[in-house]
């Protein structure tokens, strides 16, 4: 089926559900400036971000994580929702119930208007502390002193869910619930390689709800799902949703 076939069916099958899900990964950050994670351009200084998010590196070295995350969050605040974030806004007004699950932490879907997020890898303006638990927003570019410190005068650590760390409890389990019980689910630019994020697409696909997939590359999802398109979120998302009634 070509693209265009592709993408009318899966823009009638997003306009006829009335409760839909959205799992989002760094890819539909990518039009906005901000690096993916294992693309190109997800190198910094010759790290991989897979080495970099772990508790062990950041046990080793916080002083390295945290000029990662700095550099991150500088690059994030520069960034805005481009065409790709604005369209899942739309839908989310057009959508009777909507849960939008995003494994990034760059804070841009709550920028671009969306209600319902579920962020299961946390959130990077987020700021935690490693010895009194303390939580706070901190949108500071550059961060001074870094690593930044507690009122506790203890480190914080960056908000966020690292490799090997268990994501919310409560937010991971409501993303599968709503999976599970949905009428259609659009995943929009991850590489699917992630768990338990990912499973959320896999739990809809087993419970026979039509998943449509929006990727730049091929994934572990494209032979699965109902509808695999290959393109940019922000190309592609528009078409999608726009033909909607509002
Ligand atoms: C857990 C927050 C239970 C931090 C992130 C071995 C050892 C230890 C653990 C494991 C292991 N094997 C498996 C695991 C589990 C592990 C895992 O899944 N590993 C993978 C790599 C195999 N998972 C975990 O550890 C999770 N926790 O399992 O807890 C537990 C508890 C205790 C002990 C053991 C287990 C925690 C995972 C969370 C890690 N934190 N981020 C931070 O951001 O700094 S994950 C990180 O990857 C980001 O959140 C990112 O969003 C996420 C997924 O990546 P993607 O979003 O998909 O990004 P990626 O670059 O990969 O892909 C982008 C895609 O977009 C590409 O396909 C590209 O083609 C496409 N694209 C690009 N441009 C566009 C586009 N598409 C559309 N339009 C475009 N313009
Ligand atoms: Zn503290």
């Amino acid at each position: 089926m070509v693209k265009e076939d592709r993408i009318q069916r899966a823009a009638t099958i997003l306009r006829e559900s009335r409760d839909v899900v959205v799992l989002t990964g760094a890819g539909i950050s990518a039009e906005s400036g901000v690096p993916t994670f294992r693309g190109a351009d997800g190198l910094w200084k010759n790290y991989s971000a897979q080495e970099l998010a772990t508790p062990e590196a950041f046990q080793r070295d916080p002083q390295l994580v945290w000029e990662w995350y700095d550099w991150r969050r500088s690059r994030i605040a520069r960034a805005r929702p481009n065409p790709g974030h604005l369209a899942l806004t739309q839908l989310e007004k057009a959508t009777h119930r909507f849960t939008l699950v995003t494994q990034n932490v760059d804070g841009l879907h709550d920028l671009a208007g969306n209600r319902e997020i579920l962020e299961v890898h946390g959130n990077i303006w987020k700021l935690r502390c490693t010895e009194c638990g303390l939580e706070r927003v901190d949108r500071t570019v550059p961060l001074d002193p870094l690593p930044p410190l507690c009122e506790c005068r203890a480190m914080m650590r960056p908000g966020v869910v690292w490799f090997g760390e268990s994501l919310p409890e409560d937010t991971i389990a409501l993303a599968f619930q709503r999976a599970n019980q949905c009428d259609a689910v659009l995943v929009a630019g991850t590489s699917a390689v992630v768990y338990p994020a990912a499973g959320v697409a896999l739990a809809a696909i087993q419970a026979g709800i039509p998943v449509i997939e929006v990727n730049l590359e091929e994934t572990e999802l494209s032979a699965i799902v109902e509808i695999s398109i290959r393109g940019r979120a922000g190309e592609v998302l528009p078409f999608l949703i726009n033909d909607r009634e509002l």
